[in-house]
């Protein structure tokens, strides 16, 4: 985004009130801290804000809402951070999938659908924390520390510590800035990537027991079905994530996730090497995201969910699929 367009948003922000913030369902490090970042600096400008999330915010991210606290008003003006797709916001935000509804978004998905009003969408950048960042930096708007932590936190978390493809100089040097506030990183960081929960230990467990190879083991896929999940002992949140464990292991090139979410509705997430575009791959199933890790949604029973998928790798891979 150039000079004129943060300018431009800076025209916005100041001029709206009583701003309802929007973050994605399955809300992770990059819109909450979009979120709660945007709430803190509308409400430093003397308006009122509150952040909205389809379930309640994960007690993981505790410290990106510490001293939050919902606003009572008659919300006026509606933004979405980090949400590419209205579909995205979950079912307790639908209200607010109706055309018209949302009056600015700012993201960085490729595969934004520009449902809002207005929208501000740099897809090079590693997270939409990054656009938060130069835009603060080019008004020149003194953030305090809990903004730095937040800008900072989905920075990191966006790029896995720094190590996905989507990291970009500028992130680097965005976080290497936000390091001089007074946030504890080092914490930041282990909560964020070394810490695991006993139930997701379970978890992971449980995935890697069942892991699928196929291909060669150029392909590797987890199927989570309601009913294992149940039988694990652990909490529903400890099974979101887990989309990038299939990658660690050699010569995979993608790793597919299967979570039922509903009978007969499931939720694929799929990580990818250099050599397969995984946003390409969840376009033909309505679906999308980055080169690298994309997403969508399937309505069908697990054997045919398993079958175009196992096909749509096939085709991908260059391989022979007789299903
Ligand atoms: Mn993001």
């Amino acid at each position: 985004m150039d000079k004129s367009e943060f300018f431009e948003l800076k025209g916005i922000l100041e001029g709206c009130d009583n701003v309802l913030i929007l973050t994605h369902k399955s809300p992770d490090g990059d819109t909450l801290g979009c979120g709660f970042a945007l709430c803190n600096y509308l409400r430093d400008l003397g308006k009122k804000a509150n952040v909205l999330n389809s379930e309640n915010f994960p007690v993981r991210y505790n410290f990106l809402y510490d001293g939050y606290y919902v606003q009572s008003f008659e919300p006026e003006f509606v933004i979405a951070v980090d949400v590419a797709d209205v579909k995205l916001l979950g079912s307790h935000l639908s209200s607010f999938m109706e055309e018209g509804k949302i009056d600015l978004c700012i993201d960085h998905h490729i595969s934004n659908k520009f449902f809002a009003k207005k929208t501000f969408l740099d897809a090079r950048a590693s997270a939409a924390a990054l656009i938060f960042y130069e835009y603060f930096k080019t008004i020149g708007y003194d953030f305090n520390d809990q903004i730095a932590l937040c800008l900072y936190t989905a920075i990191a978390t966006d790029t896995g510590c720094f190590k996905y493809q989507n990291t970009i100089p500028e992130a680097h040097m965005a976080a290497a800035d936000l390091m001089q506030y007074d946030i504890n990183f080092e914490t930041v960081n282990r909560k964020m990537f070394d810490v695991k929960s006993k139930g997701r230990i379970k978890a992971e467990q449980q995935v890697i027991a069942n892991m699928e190879y196929h291909f060669d083991d150029k392909c590797t896929m987890i199927v989570l079905t309601q009913a294992l999940m149940n039988s694990v002992g652990a909490e529903p949140a400890e099974f979101d994530g887990l989309a990038s464990i299939p990658l660690e292991i050699e010569g995979v090139l993608i790793g597919i996730t299967i979570k039922e979410r509903h009978p007969n509705v499931y939720k694929l997430s799929v990580r990818t090497t250099e050599e397969v575009d995984a946003s390409a791959f969840c376009r033909r199933f309505g679906g999308g995201g980055h080169i690298r890790a994309a997403g969508c949604e399937i309505n069908a029973t697990l054997e045919e969910v398993r079958q175009m998928v196992l096909k749509a790798v096939a085709d991908d891979l260059g391989e022979e699929y007789d299903g």
